[in-house]
């Protein structure tokens, strides 16, 4: 999609520290980390948000999910967070779906 930040990122045409990549998704560090380990995991096909999955798109989505369990086994992450925020007021800044991973430090619950 062109206006789109994750579209940019996954064309190369915006840098990122790459964490992983496969024909189906990509992962990399964010820009703003808010723990010690914070990647965000995304489809290559542009969803907007998990409000935008269906049967034509979930294939992609429980890869991502794969893909996650498989660098959290190889970097030996046994206690993580994935988040996935909807929507302004849930906080969703880019409208790319994204799972965030965040790992290394206490979590607090409810998050805010
Ligand atoms: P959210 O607010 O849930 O939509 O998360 C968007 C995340 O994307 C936020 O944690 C910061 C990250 N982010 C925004 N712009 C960039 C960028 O240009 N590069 C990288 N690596 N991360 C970005």
């Amino acid at each position: 999609m062109e206006d789109c930040l994750f579209c940019k990122i996954i064309a190369g045409d915006i840098p990122s520290s790459k964490v992983y990549e496969d024909d189906l998704c990509y992962a990399f560090n964010d820009i703003d980390p808010q723990a010690p380990t914070h990647f965000l995991v995304i489809p290559k096909q542009h969803i907007q948000s998990v409000a935008a999955v269906d049967a034509s798109n979930s294939a992609v989505v429980a890869h991502c999910f794969e893909v996650i369990a498989k660098i959290a086994k190889e970097r030996g992450m046994d206690s993580f967070r994935v988040v996935s925020n909807i929507g302004e007021q849930a906080g969703q800044s880019v409208f790319h779906l994204h799972f965030h991973v965040l790992s290394g430090r206490d979590m607090t619950w409810p998050p805010g």
